[in-house]
C-alpha cells in the first residue's frame, strides 16, 4: 500500500515536472479531451511586482479553470485534441470556440512568463529574426505594445510565424487565436499577451499601457525562443 502510494506520487510529480518543462507548441496542441488545468511552473507570487499574486490566483485558478470546465462540458463525448478543436471551431457551438481558445491561450501564456530574474534575452536566432522582420528588438517591442494598447475591448496580442516564414504581430478578440480555422491572420504562435482586463486590473486598474510595458520584465525568452525554433 505504502509502496503503491509512493509510486503514485512519483508518477504525479513526473507528470507535473514534464508539463513544466515540456513546452513545445505541439505538446499543447496534442493534449486530448477531457482537458485539465495545467499547473504553473512557478509560484503564484513569482511574477510580482509585474503581475500580483491575487491576479495570478484568480486568472489561473478561476478564469482558466472555468475555460477548461466549460470546454469539457461543451464537448460532451467528443474526443478531440486541442488543435483539432481549434481547426474545427466552425463545426461547433460558440462555447467550444470561446473555451477551447481560452484553454489554449492561457496554457500557452503561462509558459511565456517566468520570474523576473530568469527572464533573460531572446537569444541569437530569435533576435536575428526579430531584427530581420522589425528592424530591431526595440522596434518589435514598440509595435507589440502599440497593438496591445490599441486593441479595443478584450483579446490577445501575438507574435506569430506566418506560413511564408515571416514574423508578424497580430491581435485577436475574445479568446480567438491564430491557430483557429476562423483566424483572419493565421500563424504559429511564438509569444502571447493577454490584454483582457482580468489580466491586469487588480494592480494596474485602467492603465493597460503600464501592464504591457512591464510585461517584458517577465517574458521567458528561453521558452519563447523554443516556440520560435519549432516549425
Ligand atoms: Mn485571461
Amino acid at each position: 500500500m505504502l509502496a503503491n502510494q509512493k509510486a503514485l506520487w512519483i508518477a504525479i510529480a513526473l507528470c507535473l515536472s514534464t508539463w513544466a518543462q515540456a513546452q513545445t507548441r505541439s505538446d499543447l496542441n496534442s493534449l486530448n479531451s477531457p482537458f485539465k488545468l495545467p499547473p504553473l511552473s512557478y509560484a503564484l507570487n513569482a511574477l510580482e511586482p509585474v503581475i500580483d499574486q491575487e491576479t495570478m490566483s484568480l486568472h489561473h485558478g478561476k478564469h482558466h479553470q472555468a475555460y477548461v470546465d466549460k470546454l469539457n462540458e461543451a464537448l460532451g463525448d467528443n474526443k478531440l485534441s486541442l488543435l483539432e478543436i481549434l481547426k474545427r471551431t466552425r463545426e461547433f457551438p460558440a462555447s467550444v470556440r470561446n473555451n477551447g481558445g481560452g484553454h489554449w491561450n492561457h496554457a500557452f501564456f503561462w509558459t511565456v512568463m517566468s520570474p523576473t530574474a530568469k527572464s533573460g534575452t531572446p537569444g541569437k536566432k530569435l533576435e536575428a529574426d526579430l531584427i530581420k522582420n522589425f528592424g530591431s528588438v526595440e522596434n518589435f517591442k514598440t509595435e507589440f505594445e502599440k497593438q496591445a494598447t490599441s486593441l479595443f475591448g478584450s483579446g490577445w496580442v501575438w507574435l506569430i510565424r506566418t506560413s511564408d516564414g515571416r514574423l508578424k504581430i497580430t491581435t485577436t478578440t475574445n479568446q480567438d487565436n491564430p491557430l483557429m480555422d476562423v483566424a483572419t491572420e493565421p500563424g504559429q504562435p511564438i509569444l502571447a499577451l493577454d490584454v483582457w482586463e482580468h489580466a491586469y486590473y487588480v494592480s494596474y486598474r485602467n492603465k493597460r499601457a503600464d501592464y504591457v510595458k512591464n510585461f517584458w520584465k517577465v517574458v521567458n525568452w528561453s521558452q519563447v525562443a523554443k516556440y520560435h525554433a519549432e516549425k
